[in-house]
């Protein structure tokens, strides 16, 4: 897959975001103390994450033919004056995937949503998401209903370096988020499976975990607990983009029950359990929680 047979509005997006991640990289030196201030979900703010919000509002709502721009990190949409579906889109980002990393100096990432439909809305509007991987190398994966492709970023400049990324078939690393005495007894019995079968890497980046699994096969989950049914990852900002990329990749994403592309949208800031990777490590286990 390439880019150039996209639409111009997705093309605008994608650069914008491509643009803006080196600046946003440049920008968490000096900014990774928290703020005093709580995200709509409730988590505590670094600096970083109120610098990422603000470069990409200020730049994504300001494309002609984005109607809506949403972000984890702000309350309300921002209604840029065009209505999504009707020849607009609505972009929705997570600004700093990850941000509790910047105390330990690990892996981060942007997400990016772009749907042909009000938000929020359904994962099966998604035309275009992707995100940026903020590692050793800054590099972007872009999947749109065409494929997946990878870049890496630098100095503003996008260099392909894949353009058909597809999940290995067979399967290497896992990695599950949240506690284990807080997984349900269902979830914890599948995860003894897989501890038996793949290798452990979790890094708490979203990004960076399903990045692994992208590259080396696997399965990330974050799934419902004990405590907090509903998990942790939000749908329009993380579910749904992430969901997006790996199924265009030719693996499976489910709340549990069904792919995540299916999961009625509720409120903007919604969470959902989050399940990805190689297509028949998610069938098992959907039979798994049933
Ligand atoms: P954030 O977007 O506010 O940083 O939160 C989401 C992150 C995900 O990247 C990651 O999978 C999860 O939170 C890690 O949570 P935990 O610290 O509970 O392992
Ligand atoms: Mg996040």
């Amino acid at each position: 897959m390439t880019l150039e047979n996209a639409d111009p509005i997705v093309e605008s997006v994608v650069a914008t975001v491509a643009r803006s991640a080196t600046e946003i990289r440049q920008g968490l030196i000096g900014r990774r103390g928290s703020v005093d201030a709580e995200n709509p979900s409730g988590e505590t703010q670094k600096e970083a994450d109120v610098f990422a919000d603000e470069l990409l509002g200020d730049r994504l709502a300001g494309i002609d033919g984005v109607g809506q721009f949403a972000s984890e990190e702000r309350p309300d949409l921002v209604d840029c004056g065009e209505t999504p579906g009707e020849g607009a889109y609505a972009v929705a980002v997570d600004p700093l995937d990850g941000s509790s990393n910047l105390e330990s100096n690990n892996a981060m990432g942007t997400i990016f949503a772009v749907y042909d439909a009000p938000l929020p809305a359904l994962g099966r509007d998604l035309v275009a998401a992707g995100y940026v991987l903020y590692g050793p190398i800054v590099t972007m994966v872009v999947a749109t209903d065409e494929g997946v492709a990878e870049y890496e970023l630098s100095g503003g400049e996008r260099t392909l370096i894949d353009d058909d990324v597809t999940l290995p078939d067979d399967p290497v690393v896992y990695g599950f988020g949240g506690r284990v005495p807080d997984w349900p007894e269902d979830f914890e019995a599948y995860a003894r499976e897989i501890e038996t079968e793949l290798k452990l890497r979790y890094g708490g980046a979203m990004i960076a975990d399903v990045n692994q699994v992208l590259t080396y096969g696997g399965i990330f989950a974050y799934p419902g607990l004990e405590s907090r049914p509903e998990g942790k990852l939000r749908l329009q900002f993380e579910g749904n983009p992430i969901g997006y990329v790996v199924e265009r990749a030719g693996g499976r994403s489910s709340d549990g029950e069904r792919s995540l592309l299916d999961v009625e949208p509720g409120e903007l800031h919604d969470r959902t359990p989050v399940h990805l990777g190689n297509e028949a490590l998610i069938d098992r286990l959907e039979s798994a929680l049933e």
